[in-house]
């Protein structure tokens, strides 16, 4: 059985569902502060509410399932975690915990936890990040996610936990609203785009940070979690990138679709976290140990974005007819 903890958040619930498709619906259980609203999440399998801070709830799911996989997801991103920075830290940090200890109390095979490009900062360089560089991150999120990678590489070296993890680029799906990301814009402008109403960005225009479109996220994640671990050399968490781009950019692919779709530029305390991270990240070892390769670009992920999205919103209309 697979174990999928923060199902329901933008990356988990598409995770959920492709991890389903993969192994049987029965046999991935997704698990969640709270229920799905997604009808196909919440019809396609076991739904377990919990807590990860709750270690006793947590013992008692593990063994009322054998887990062979957990997917460790849940965590409060960079613009929330600004809002309440000791929470921040103790989610993301006690959750990794209570897991990485599970993890080894239930022989769990594997474990897959997000890193993200947070982990760097202002002092990182800002091109073709390399893979081992100086990393002085000034987000909540960005310190937790440095912190849980050298608790993940600690946890292989010292317990030889199998725990697996990607720098996240920015991500952008269509099947569930994010949650306080700083390049979630890249997600509000395309259902903004399809409603005909002008966009508020709230990062400047010239804003180049590095995105990728979620099924290219899925991909590189059940490839890394599948490959043979005599290929993965790297213990804290990979790069990971397919495109960079800015507001501008994105605002010109939707026209080529959209033309008359108008946007605003409002930045707001988001600007100084995305001025922090790098525009362009290199990813050549993901290349190289595992075979890593994305397919989107950003014209194909608009296309796909706004057709999916438009797909989606009759669905909906109809349903309330
Ligand atoms: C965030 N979407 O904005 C997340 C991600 C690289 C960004 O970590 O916080």
């Amino acid at each position: 059985t697979v174990l999928v903890i923060g199902a329901c958040g933008q990356l988990g619930s598409e995770l959920t569902l492709e991890l389903r498709n993969m192994y049987g619906g029965a046999n991935v259980v997704a698990a969640d502060i709270a229920a799905p609203k997604q009808a196909d999440l919440r019809d396609s399998g076991p739904f377990e509410k919990i807590d990860v801070l709750d270690v006793k709830a947590m013992g008692e799911l593990a063994s009322k399932y054998k887990f062979k996989q957990i997917y460790h997801l849940a965590a409060v991103l960079s613009a929330t975690g600004e809002k309440n920075p000791k929470f921040a830290w103790k989610l993301n940090m006690d959750g990794l915990f209570n897991v990485l200890d599970l993890a080894l109390e239930q022989k769990v095979e594997r474990v897959y936890w997000p890193s993200s490009i947070a982990v760097f900062g202002p002092s990182t360089p800002r091109q073709n990040t390399p893979q081992q560089t100086i990393m002085d991150p000034n987000t909540v999120y960005g310190i937790s996610k440095q912190a849980g990678e050298r608790w993940c590489a600690y946890y292989f070296e010292k317990y030889g936990l199998d725990v697996r993890s990607l720098r996240y680029p920015g991500l952008i799906g269509y099947k569930a609203l994010p949650g306080g990301g700083t390049t979630d814009y890249a997600v509000d402008i395309y259902h903004k785009a399809l409603e005909g109403e002008i966009f508020e960005c709230f990062l400047s225009e010239n804003t180049f940070l590095p995105m990728m479109y979620m099924p290219d996220a899925i991909k590189a994640t059940l490839d890394l979690v599948h490959a043979p671990a005599e290929q993965i050399k790297v213990r804290d968490s990979y790069n990971l990138s397919a495109m960079s781009f800015s507001p501008e950019e994105i605002t010109a692919s939707i026209r080529k679709h959209i033309p008359d779709f108008e946007i605003v530029y409002k930045p707001d305390s988001r600007q100084q976290i995305a001025d922090s991270w790098p525009q362009s990240i290199d990813d050549s070892t993901a290349q190289q140990d595992w075979g890593w390769k994305p397919a989107f670009d950003l014209d194909a992920m608009t296309e796909d974005m706004l057709l999916n999205l438009k797909k989606m919103k009759d669905e909906q209309t109809l349903a309330h007819q």
